[in-house]
């Protein structure tokens, strides 16, 4: 089974590379997307090691003066109409080297130093050059990723403990999730944006599985307004109807301060090495401290202009497991939650016991691979390698019994969405290949 799905994976990332980046899915998203980019690096370390540089590559050179890496970089060669809200919509105008209309003003978790050092610690498979190659991928990207945690942690730290807001429910990555639900119901939904701007998305994907018209109208609308400013961050809070402390998102920003204390090692940063662990440490005791919910025992998204938590138990609150510094009552909280009849393994993206766990709707109950592959390694970095193991068998399952789906049905298993997506292919390759444990991992 496991040559069968290697050469799957690794032409589903043949047939979506386009010349300098990956797309996720050909029809569905035809331009480069910042996280499936550190997914799909992760893939590609193992069959083109050049390439994983180069996708990262095309992302950071679109990185904006002030660190933000956006959520997409438009394809120019893409028309407008094939994919909605395209380059003209976000009106970014023209920064550094970047014409306008490049990229879009939004940003996406920063998963990439964990992908760099992945792609990094590959690369001796591939031989002296390789490892040269990679070295010097790193220099190159180090100070573009330490920026880039920067613009999170001062320009989005709108709550000031010290954590990144999402100011849209793009920027979670996890569009559509109930964890939105209660903070988007302050949004104004005018429901007549989208007879000015028609979806796109519907063209392509089935109805039942996208996000309602009620909340793509608010999704359009939160752009509009964070487009009025030029996308600045000042005075956000006062002035924008989002603004959110997602636990999956604010993990993966601790994470990247890990894998960037690796990075700095390795290019002799000693120092900085040793700054990242600390600010890793500080986004920790933040999660936890505002979180954290101990009547139900994991976490939950806080929305900040109300500072309540939302009530909905979903996939992000099991993602601070990535922090090997997560206290163990911590720790006990979500593996009992994930154990547990709401989700199990593979983890679906919603409560599976909650009245509108919806199994079709997107981010709102189906099982998406690479939330269950950072749940993997949250399993490894707190020493749990039986249940890591139990749970990278059930995703290569999974994934080789329905193919390269971009999201599954969390009771029947049946492929959803786009059918050859690039990241479910790509963190294919990685649980087939890789049953290390992260550095700094605990025991258990
Ligand atoms: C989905 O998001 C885009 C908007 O960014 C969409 O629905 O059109 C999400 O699953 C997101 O996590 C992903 O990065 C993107 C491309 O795969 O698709």
């Amino acid at each position: 089974m496991s040559a069968e799905l290697w050469n799957s994976a690794a032409s589903v990332l043949e047939t979506n590379w386009s010349g300098d980046h990956m797309v996720p899915s050909r029809r569905l998203y035809p331009h480069q997307w910042s996280w499936d980019t550190a997914f799909i690096a992760i893939g590609l370390a193992y069959v083109n090691p050049g390439r994983a540089w180069r996708d990262l590559h095309s992302l950071f050179e679109a990185q904006w003066p002030d660190g933000r890496v956006p959520h997409i970089v438009f394809d120019p060669a893409t028309a407008e109409a094939d994919y909605f809200p395209g380059p003209a919509f976000w009106g970014v105008p023209a920064y550094g080297a970047r014409p306008a209309n490049g990229s879009t003003g939004i940003v996406q978790p920063p998963l990439h130093a964990v992908a760099a050092w992945k792609v990094y610690r590959r690369a001796s498979a591939h031989g002296a050059a390789c490892v040269q190659e990679a070295r010097a991928e790193l220099e190159w990207l180090y100070p573009r990723l330490v920026a880039q945690q920067n613009y999170l942690t001062t320009r989005r730290n709108l709550g000031g403990a010290g954590l990144a807001s999402i100011v849209h429910p793009w920027e979670s990555g996890l569009d559509n999730s109930p964890a939105w639900d209660a903070a988007m119901a302050g949004v104004p939904a005018d429901l007549s944006l989208l007879t000015t701007y028609r979806r796109r998305d519907l063209d392509v994907a089935d109805a039942a599985h996208r996000p309602t018209d009620r909340d793509y109208s608010r999704y359009v609308g939160l752009v509009l307004s964070y487009r009025a400013e030029s996308y600045s961050d000042t005075d956000l809070l006062s002035r924008h109807d989002f603004a959110v402390e997602c636990p999956s998102f604010n993990a993966i920003l601790g994470a990247a301060e890990l894998a960037l204390a690796q990075i700095a090692g390795v290019l002799g940063r000693t120092a900085e090495a040793a700054v990242h662990r600390e600010r890793a440490h500080r986004i920790t005791d933040a999660i936890v401290a505002r979180l954290w919910d101990p009547r139900t025992r994991t976490f939950h998204a806080r929305d900040l202009r109300t500072g309540t938590l939302s009530p909905a138990r979903c996939v992000s609150g099991l993602m601070p497991l990535l922090l090997p510094d997560l206290p163990a009552e911590h720790v006990e909280g979500v593996l009992t939650e994930t154990r547990s009849a709401r989700f199990g393994f593979p983890a679906p993206s919603y409560d599976r016991t909650a009245a509108d766990f919806d199994t079709m709707r997107y981010w709102r109950g189906p099982v998406w691979i690479n939330v269950n592959w950072l749940l993997r390694r949250g399993l490894l970095v707190h020493g749990r390698r039986d249940e890591a193991e139990e749970l990278r068998a059930a995703m290569v399952r999974l994934v080789h019994q329905h193919g390269h789906f971009e999201y599954f049905h969390p009771a029947t298993g049946e492929g959803l969405g786009a059918p050859t997506f690039s990241w479910t292919a790509a963190l294919a390759l990685d649980l087939l290949a890789d049953r290390s444990v992260p550095a700094y991992a605990r025991a258990a």
